[in-house]
């Protein structure tokens, strides 16, 4: 007699069972994704909208090895299930061992012939991309044997910071042949270098020649339809090549873990168009002006702040002495340079919309918004301001555009 107590559950109710929380986490996991699909509306971070040679070459590579692999898998997967059947337990099966056999060698050169042919097949399309996104020429869609003139390449220093980017246009006009005469630091006026943060603005249809570095950390730069990853090594300097087809806007994010706020280290492409009001050029005249004086009792009170309570140790707005960057030792560059801060669109690395209500919350406690930031680190930065203080250097901030 059998306790019921005893009995084990059936194999199929256990079956049942199991596929039961098969199918919910299944429907958990395509809420999931579908909730993750959701955060990518704009397609702004994905590699198959490629906008530009540079992600367009990326995006070949990768669709040309994903296709490859959907053959062999279908091939290995025929062949498999083939075998599965062909060769599976009979209803009158003796038991007996089938035959075993050795050392076939028509077998053993195909399948050392056929894996080098797949990796030779890998090899020389990674190459030849390799090679052409090493090329600015190609960058550029010349034909081979033709150069671009080095002063109609926009070149932008990348500096890799905790945890924000710094875009330095050491340049004529923001274009630059890179082995002209103004890499020496000790020439470098406001004339001849502007420097903006995490939203790096270029003209479409012209290559760009980023130098990539980091002052700390390794970050890595990556705008995903416009180039792929580039490390941000510190002590070296990586150029990445890349050309924007078409004006607009195209997110990015740094792509290497980095610490504590790694997330919060995005990156703001806007591309210009190269003529009319909303032009490349344009934009950098803007740029290249010093910073404009504070205009009201509240922006001139916030400026003196600024002063006073050591924001200029790390950050520097030109135009004024007592706030401008010494160019030939490089202080005040810990933080981004604020001549220009009100025309951004957003702030510590596009954490939050540049806003008067947002910059103050930033400069009053920079710590609620990107944990460990070295602005809201005591040790750095001792001195604190209250929020009216911040208020009234928010509005003097605001207004440089
Ligand atoms: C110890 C150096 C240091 C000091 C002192 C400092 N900051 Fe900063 N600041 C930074 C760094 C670094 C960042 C970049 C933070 C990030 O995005 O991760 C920053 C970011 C900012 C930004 C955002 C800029 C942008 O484009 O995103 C503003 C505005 C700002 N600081 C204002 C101030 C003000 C005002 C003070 C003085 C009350 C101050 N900072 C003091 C280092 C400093
Ligand atoms: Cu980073």
């Amino acid at each position: 007699m059998v306790n019921p107590q005893d009995a084990s559950p059936s194999p199929l109710t256990t079956a049942r069972q199991l596929a039961g929380a098969w199918w919910s986490r299944a429907a958990v996991a395509a809420l999931g994704l579908a909730a993750l699909a959701g955060c990518d509306s704009g397609k702004q971070r994905d590699i198959f909208g490629a906008q530009g040679p540079s992600a367009e070459i990326s995006a070949w590579m990768y669709n040309y090895i994903f296709w490859m692999m959907v053959v062999i898998f279908v091939i290995v997967a025929a062949i498999f299930t083939y075998a599965v059947f062909r060769f599976r337990e009979k209803e009158n099966d003796d038991g007996a061992m089938p035959k075993q056999t050795h050392g076939n060698l028509k077998a053993e050169i195909a399948w050392t012939i056929v894996p080098t042919f797949i990796v030779i097949g890998i090899m020389v399309p990674t190459v030849t991309s390799i090679d052409k996104l090493m090329d600015i020429n190609h960058m550029a869609g010349l034909a081979e044997g033709e150069f671009v003139d080095p002063n109609q390449v926009v070149y932008v220093e990348v500096i890799g910071k905790q945890w924000w980017w710094e875009y330095d246009y050491r340049a004529f006009n923001g274009l630059k042949d890179p082995e002209a005469g103004t890499t020496d630091p000790a020439n470098w006026t406001h004339e001849h270098m502007f420097s903006t943060a995490n939203e790096l603005h270029v003209p479409a249809g012209v290559p760009v020649y980023l130098n990539i570095t980091s002052a700390d950390v390794i970050h890595a730069f990556w705008v995903p339809r416009l180039f792929g990853k580039r490390d941000a090594t510190p002590g070296r300097q990586y150029p990445l090549y890349f050309m924007a087809r078409e004006p607009g806007v195209y997110y990015g994010q740094c792509a290497e873990l980095c610490g504590e706020s790694h997330a919060l280290m995005a990156i703001k492409v806007f591309v210009h168009p190269t003529e009319g009001p909303d032009s490349y050029d344009k934009w950098v005249e803007s740029q290249k002006q010093p910073a404009a004086a504070p205009v009201g009792a509240l922006a001139e009170q916030g400026k003196e702040l600024f002063i006073s309570k050591g924001c200029i140790a790390c950050h520097s707005v030109r135009g004024d002495e007592r706030t401008e960057i010494n160019y030939a030792s490089r202080s005040r560059t810990t933080g981004p340079d604020l001549t220009h801060v009100g025309s951004r669109t957003t702030i510590a690395a596009i954490t939050m919309p540049n806003t008067k209500e947002n910059l103050t919350h930033w400069i009053w406690k920079p710590g609620e918004v990107k944990g460990n930031a070295i602005m809201a680190q005591e040790r750095y930065n001792p001195t604190k301001v209250t929020e009216e203080e911040a208020a009234a250097i928010a509005s003097y901030l605001i207004r440089l555009k």
